[in-house]
């Protein structure tokens, strides 16, 4: 009998651990079942014979969702079934297709959706039901996805009124994943596209991936490396990129490629790649009705051309604008798009920061319609904090795209928690006044101050083929935010991080509160044990990982850490001033009158734009040095909180993940105080100063720091 009862124990003790272990693989889509058990009853008195009305390869995806969705939320299993009966509460289909007696009001609301937007609604006229209503199917996929997500973050229901469309068209992924499945700056392991095995072998996560991505409202994929391989040109790889196409297709999203601007000389036997040349411009036509005989909704190109090495337009003494324009015209008849990348820092100037405004602000105006500049938030390159690129509020005639980086190539790459959304808003809310006061970013890309309808975001991805995709399980959250600001960049940082933690974790409050603020503290946090006061691009050469302000000995100036900081016995950062090097003049007045008095100036972009003595006074009234010390010491500080933060949540969370966040952030103090003793050893060489005697005084010497090195550091 006892021995029984053991067993019986052992047995219960199983079940729960295997219940509440978690690899992280569900993401944000983990449908359990809804622990309050009051709501769950109502939700299952409000949601009964769901209908939905309608029949495509999305409707089904629609259906399988729903009812996938509902079966692990409410534990029913549900049919959807494609008629309204009168017991229906919940009716899903294309506004056309429902028969429901809309008001004129109602109609012309339904019209406004456009293609891609969605309403919820319980007040329809005379229907008093659960109204999921779109002009296409695509708009009831990404409403479905939203009713679910208001069930699993446990929303009431009883009255919605949700009228929602895309503020922004093509809401993308850009991989940087090479065909042999390395993976540049990468850290969540190999390349999710599996090159060998396609197209016969369909990797269950290409259809998890679709879901994932579809579930947050993203449209579009590039699949390849901006630094592009012109194999995938090839009939043998467009064969496999079909195939997944077609895996995407029912998720609502559109495949994209890079192209190799020399493809035609490597793939196509031409002697040339002149964007001028009549045989080049035919070989790219020829090359594009091929891929559209493949993949009839084949969205276009990215294209990084003269850049870091990459050949381009500028190879043949043309411009920019005549590269993109060859493709645009190869595109335009299937309606592909380009998104031609501002990231050049080819030409010599006497600032790196300047140059893509240098080189592009001429060409505004030059581009054919179905082209888009894509320019990186900030004018260097994703550093932990940058002011945005000048180009936004500079090109009037062309519509720019914003590309941000998930991938933490400079934010800890792996290993350190980062929620990227408060930065993202930082720089989408920043004024370019381009035409007065109110000209934010977001609202030069989403095409409303200039009035275009093609409008892009990017989101470099951070997905690998770690079981968890992301690798660190807080980096999904980078994912998430990404696709939710592209949709909507009126979300809050906190409103992201709050549905993204009770669908990742638990709607438990206590978690909730606890880990939001650690989520919304992490970036501040990283900037200041990283580049606190502007500073910039003091990571190691090649791979990034760790400190190495000292780094000088490349053979470009701006290849080196010493040209970003300018440290010297006088003081500290890089005059970009009229009396600098003038990059301040390519914003307008506005934003540089906020800039550029060095006594005014915000301290989070004081050495982006001057160089400052290390005596100088700070706002706080410190000097330099020492807020310079203090925000080194204060990022330490509050990493270590966070990490004490984490610890209290071990009772939400599932051991593996709790786990590994905890080692992740054991990893993550070491490495900030890393980061802060080497750069204060190495700054204190030129101010001559000590460290303040309140702080813990670094243990090891800059010779030390020196000394480090990581041959296999990832991603490189
Ligand atoms: C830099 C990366 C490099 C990329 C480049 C780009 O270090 O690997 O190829 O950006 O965006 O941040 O093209």
């Amino acid at each position: 009998m006892l021995i029984k009862k053991q067993l019986f124990v052992c047995l219960l003790l199983l079940i729960s651990i295997t219940v509440s272990a978690d690899d992280g693989y569900r993401l944000w889509l983990r449908y359990d079942k809804i622990s309050n058990i009051a709501l769950l009853n109502k939700y299952k008195q409000q949601i009964i014979a769901p209908a939905i009305v309608g029949n495509s390869t999305i409707i089904t995806t629609v259906k399988n969702e729903l009812e996938k969705g509902l079966r692990g939320l409410l534990a029913v299993n549900y049919t959807a079934t494609d008629s309204v009966y009168n017991k229906t509460t919940l009716v899903i289909g294309k506004a056309g297709n429902l028969n429901l007696g809309f008001t004129v009001i109602e109609k012309t609301q339904l019209k406004n959706l456009g293609e891609e937007g969605f309403l919820i609604s319980t007040t329809m006229h005379g229907v008093h039901k659960i109204v999921i209503a779109a002009n296409t199917d695509r708009g009831l996929l990404y409403g479905v996805f939203h009713f679910l997500r208001l069930l699993q973050t446990q929303q009431d229901i009883s009255t919605l009124n949700i009228f929602s469309t895309p503020k922004i068209k093509y809401r993308l992924l850009n991989h940087w994943d090479n065909l042999n499945r390395t993976v540049e700056r990468g850290y969540a392991g190999a390349s999710i596209w599996d090159w060998h095995k396609l197209p016969d072998y369909i990797d269950q996560r290409y259809i998890d991936y679709a879901r994932a991505n579809a579930s947050i409202g993203i449209n579009g994929t590039v699949l390849n490396n901006v630094n592009a391989n012109a194999t995938i040109l090839t009939k043998q790889y467009l064969d496999k990129v079909a195939a997944l196409a077609n895996v995407f297709r029912p998720y609502g999203i559109k495949v994209f490629l890079t192209a190799r601007f020399s493809a035609p000389i490597e793939i196509g036997g031409l002697k040339t790649a002149d964007p001028l040349d009549a045989a080049v411009q035919e070989w790219w036509k020829q090359k594009v009705k091929e891929i559209y005989s493949l993949i009839p909704d084949f969205g276009g190109f990215l294209i990084k051309a003269n850049s870091e090495g990459q050949p381009g337009p500028q190879d043949y003494n043309r411009t920019h604008a005549d590269g993109a324009n060859m493709f645009a015209d190869a595109l335009a008849p299937y309606k592909g798009i380009v998104m031609w990348r501002a990231f050049v820092y080819s030409q010599q100037s006497n600032d790196r920061f300047k140059q893509a405004y240098e080189e592009f602000t001429p060409l505004d105006g030059q581009f054919k319609s179905n082209v888009i500049l894509q320019v990186k938030n900030g004018p260097i390159d994703f550093q932990p904090r940058e002011p945005f690129s000048p180009l936004f509020g500079a090109m009037p005639k062309t519509p720019l795209a914003m590309e941000f980086q998930l991938t933490q190539e400079y934010l800890g790459q792996g290993t350190h928690l980062v929620f990227e959304a408060p930065m993202f808003k930082e720089t989408l809310n920043a004024d370019t006044y381009e035409k007065g006061k109110g000209s934010t970013v977001a609202k030069v890309i989403d095409g409303s101050i200039n009035n275009f309808s093609m409008s892009a975001i990017a989101g470099v991805s951070n997905i690998g083929s770690d079981i968890n995709w992301c690798s660190h399980p807080f980096a999904q959250a980078n994912w998430y935010a990404l696709g939710r600001l592209a949709w909507d960049y009126n979300l809050s940082s906190e409103q992201i991080a709050t549905e993204w933690l009770q669908q990742s974790f638990s709607t438990n409050k206590t978690f909730v509160a606890v880990a939001e603020k650690m989520m919304l503290q992490s970036h501040e946090t990283l900037v200041n044990y990283m580049t606190p006061l502007g500073l910039a691009h003091i990571m190691y050469n090649g791979h990034h990982y760790g400190p190495m302000p000292w780094g000088n000995t490349l053979g470009r100036p701006d290849w080196n850490p010493v040209y970003y900081h300018k440290a010297d016995s006088a003081g500290i950062g890089f005059n970009r001033t009229i009396t600098g090097t003038n990059a301040l003049g390519e914003y307008k007045n506005e934003v540089s009158n906020l800039w550029n008095d060095s006594n005014k100036c915000a301290d989070e972009y004081l050495l982006w734009f001057h160089h400052v003595s290390w005596n100088h006074i700070m706002h706080s009234g410190r000097t330099l040095w020492n807020e310079l010390c203090y925000k080194y010491y204060a990022g330490v500080d509050a990493i270590k909180n966070i990490q004490q933060q984490w610890n209290s949540l071990e009772k939400f969370v599932d051991a593996e993940r709790f786990i590994q966040v905890k080692q992740l952030l054991n990893i993550q103090v070491k490495e900030a105080v890393w980061w802060r003793n080497a750069c204060l050893l190495y700054f204190q060489t030129f101010s001559k100063m000590p460290i303040p005697a309140n702080y813990e005084q670094p243990d090891k010497t800059l010779a030390y720091y020196q000394s480090l090195r990581f041959p296999f550091a990832p991603g490189n």
